[in-house]
């Protein structure tokens, strides 16, 4: 039995999680859940799997879960707010931990369970993007495994697995990109681009924030640098292709001219579940991949014109530091003021820009640094919180 947490259960991947560990009941025990905003979602999934400990935002949801949990006689401690997540990420007696929460409110949590010992299952990113170099130190010192849920860097890791440990044959990674909704949209009409539009990716059904960014193409940008830290290579080696029928996941590239890649219908629910299952393989009932049935796979280069933001987080990465996390935090205040209606789409790009251009560079920042910058763009560029609704 493998003890999971999943911070974010009543999102898209912790729902699709929980799925999975609903389909293979005597392989999971679910320890704890978190949820930000859906109390009757987190109620539901509470009498389904009847964790231990349930995180929530606020004192009035702990009050609101607490008189659900005597109406049903159940005993479960809540956490409540960011020291809960933090608390939930100490239970020791947990053996994985999925991070699905949004942005950088998961660096903590992340940090704090790799302390723990906890396998991390990253759904987050943003977690990678601005603070990879810390995370992956601690987590090699901790020798606890980060298995990415995304599914480019879960192709990469199914590449990777005959591999062995030998990187020096590996000639580059290639990311796969579906191009998002936008991919052969006049840059000209991006004025006219709808908050509805942006939200409706061709391919995948997700959350807001990864739809936006999707749609921008920031995601690839943030993959990047997700690469770069998850399997340590260097920019140089990591690529970029629009393959938009979202079938090859990503690839692998060996010196000797061998490309080896990984292919599946587009649904998260393999890669979540590669890393539950990890390392083994396990059949599920869900659809399986009829070659015959597939449109003709295409690739192109990514337009960088088009999408500067795929750019810009090259960019970022190459400068390292406190670049990608002032670019991830200028990123996640603007999309929120998108969704919210504050600004228009084609703004997205000039918006998030010009905060990097304004940043002012430090060398091996420290979490305490990193949390604090990230503190002060979103309190800056968003005073009220952060909405990704
Ligand atoms: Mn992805």
């Amino acid at each position: 039995m493998k003890r999971i947490t999943i911070l974010g259960s009543t999102g898209s991947i912790g729902k699709q999680t929980l799925e999975i560990v609903a389909q293979f009941p005597d392989q999971f025990k679910v320890i704890g859940l978190s949820c930000h905003r859906q109390i009757e979602t987190l109620k539901s999934q509470i009498l389904q799997f009847k964790p231990q400990y349930v995180a929530v935002h606020s004192k009035s949801d702990r009050e609101e879960v607490s008189q659900f949990l005597k109406r049903y006689k159940l005993k479960i401690d809540i956490l409540v707010g960011n020291e809960g997540l933090i608390a939930l990420s100490r239970i020791e007696s947990t053996d994985l931990m999925i991070v699905a929460i949004v942005g950088t409110a998961g660096i903590a949590p992340t940090f704090e369970a790799i302390g723990n010992g906890i396998s991390i299952g990253l759904a987050c990113k943003e977690v990678l993007v601005s603070a990879g170099d810390i995370i992956m130190a601690l987590a090699k010192k901790r020798k606890v495994p980060i298995l990415p849920i995304d599914s480019e860097h879960s192709a990469i890791q199914h590449c990777l697995s005959g591999v062995s440990g030998d990187m020096s044959t590996i000639d580059r990674l290639i990311l796969t990109a579906s191009g998002g909704p936008f991919l052969n949209r006049p840059k000209h009409t991006f004025s006219s681009i709808t908050r509805e539009e942006a939200l409706n990716h061709p391919n995948w059904k997700m959350g807001s924030k990864i739809s936006i960014d999707s749609a921008t193409m920031m995601n690839k940008g943030l993959e990047v640098i997700e690469a770069h830290h998850l399997f340590q290579v260097p920019y140089s080696k990591i690529e970029v292709i629009v393959h938009p029928q979202s079938i090859i996941h990503s690839m692998v590239a060996f010196d000797d001219g061998t490309l080896l890649s990984q292919m599946s219908l587009p649904d998260m629910r393999l890669p979540i579940q590669a890393v539950l299952t990890y390392p083994k393989r396990c059949n599920n009932p869900w659809p399986k991949t009829e070659l015959a049935t597939l449109p003709p796979l295409t690739f192109q280069k990514p337009d960088t014109n088009q999408f500067p933001l795929l750019k810009l987080a090259y960019e970022c990465g190459e400068k390292g530091g406190i670049y990608p996390a002032v670019m991830n935090a200028a990123n996640e205040a603007i999309v929120s003021q998108f969704l919210n209606g504050d600004i228009q789409f084609e703004h997205i790009f000039d918006k998030v820009t010009q905060v990097v251009e304004q940043c002012v560079q430090v060398d091996s920042p420290s979490i305490h640094e990193i949390l604090a910058i990230d503190k002060e763009i979103k309190d800056r560029l968003c005073p009220k919180n952060l909405t990704y609704v």
